[in-house]
């Protein structure tokens, strides 16, 4: 078997964790000897051991004499610094592995080489850049938001066939079916944050949970630039966070927490810059159209996820954002509606 094939299966462990390490990247590991696997791991959950260590722990008492003979083939770079668990350096290095085999290089600035250049130093054969696109492609979150130093930004809306989003007056138009549903739910579920406008927020009323997908629910960030939304809208219920975006006032108040801007500021960079320092890896904008079509206009966008019901058709209401249609890579149907998926290059 290849190291493609094991770093195949590392990438595979890695995305059990997926939804439950932001904003930490999904991480596997595994340990081989003799062409046998003696341990796997796969990072858990955001605070807690890491990959290499979980794959450790899994090596059964019979094999733990095996272990400095085999190879460690991981999704990331090992960690070299205190965070808030010890270097995993240090822990291979303890182990007397000899042989590490690792997809690519972690961009988080504590670590970004160093983990590699610690294992050399050691005498520890290091093979980079096996699946790198891959691996890459999986903590697209992670690298985009430590490379660029904002989160990665995904745009979602549903339309009709002849292009609304809503009817007129911002009625409430229910556009995609059940099965849509469950998938931006899953969605929400993986993304650190889902944001809306005010208009969506007072009209349609949504909770913007992932209640139709097991998992965590994302935090709800809505603008409300004069503080109009009632304490009773759908925005303010569950059990999620809630950050108001507004002119008004900053500070915490019956767990919602008021961030304040003031007029003529750019609102995507102060959002965007907000969220950076944070540490929110990943956002969701789920509309309505002015906000979504803002943050076309400004380029702030990675991928835009287009639910379109050809089955409906209103004849008029709120039209739809307008996104370049060259940047589509793919689309699946699901009964009625057809989800497209656009990456801006
Ligand atoms: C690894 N293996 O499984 C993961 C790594 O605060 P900590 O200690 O959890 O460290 C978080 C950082 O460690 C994270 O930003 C990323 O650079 C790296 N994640 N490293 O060796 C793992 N999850
Ligand atoms: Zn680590």
């Amino acid at each position: 078997m290849s190291d493609e094939h094991y770093i195949k299966r590392c990438l595979q462990l890695a995305r059990l964790g997926e939804g439950y390490v932001a904003p930490n990247p999904m991480v596997g590991a595994l340990l081989l000897h003799d062409n046998v696997i003696i341990g796997e791991g796969y990072h858990q959950l955001y605070g807690g051991p890491h990959a290499e260590v979980n794959c450790l722990r899994s090596v059964s008492n019979e094999n733990k004499h095996l272990v400095p003979f085999s190879t460690l083939y991981v999704s990331l770079e090992p960690c070299a610094h205190y965070g808030k668990t010890p270097p995993c350096v240090d822990l291979i290095i303890r182990e007397k592995i000899k042989k590490v085999i690792i997809a690519c290089v972690d961009p988080f600035a504590k670590v970004n080489g160093l983990g590699v250049a610690k294992l050399t130093a050691a005498g520890i054969a290091v093979k980079d850049a096996v699946l790198e696109l891959e691996a890459r492609e999986l903590n697209k979150r992670f690298f985009y938001f430590h490379n660029k130093k904002r989160p990665y930004i995904f745009l979602k809306w549903a339309q009709t066939n002849d292009g609304f989003i809503a009817g007129t007056n911002f009625g409430k138009q229910l556009i995609s079916n059940e099965v849509s549903n469950r998938l931006t739910h899953h969605l929400r579920s993986t993304e650190a944050a889902i944001m809306v406008g005010t208009n969506t927020a007072m009209y349609d009323q949504p909770s913007l949970t992932s209640r139709l997908w097991p998992g965590k629910n994302p935090l709800r960030i809505v603008i409300d630039k004069h503080l109009q939304l009632l304490a009773t809208a759908a925005i303010f219920k569950d059990d999620a966070q809630v950050v108001v975006i507004n002119y008004i006032k900053d500070g915490l108040q019956n767990n919602i927490r008021f961030l304040k801007i003031n007029p003529g500021e750019n609102l995507i960079t102060i959002i965007l810059t907000w969220l950076y320092e944070n540490n929110i890896t990943s956002l969701i904008v789920e509309g309505g159209t002015k906000l979504l079509q803002a943050f076309i206009d400004e380029n702030a966008w990675n991928e835009a996820i287009v639910i379109s019901n050809k089955a409906l058709n209103i004849g008029t209401g709120i039209a739809a954002p307008l996104v370049p249609t060259a940047t589509q890579v793919s689309e699946v149907k699901l009964r009625t509606d057809y989800i497209s998926i656009h990456k801006n290059k």
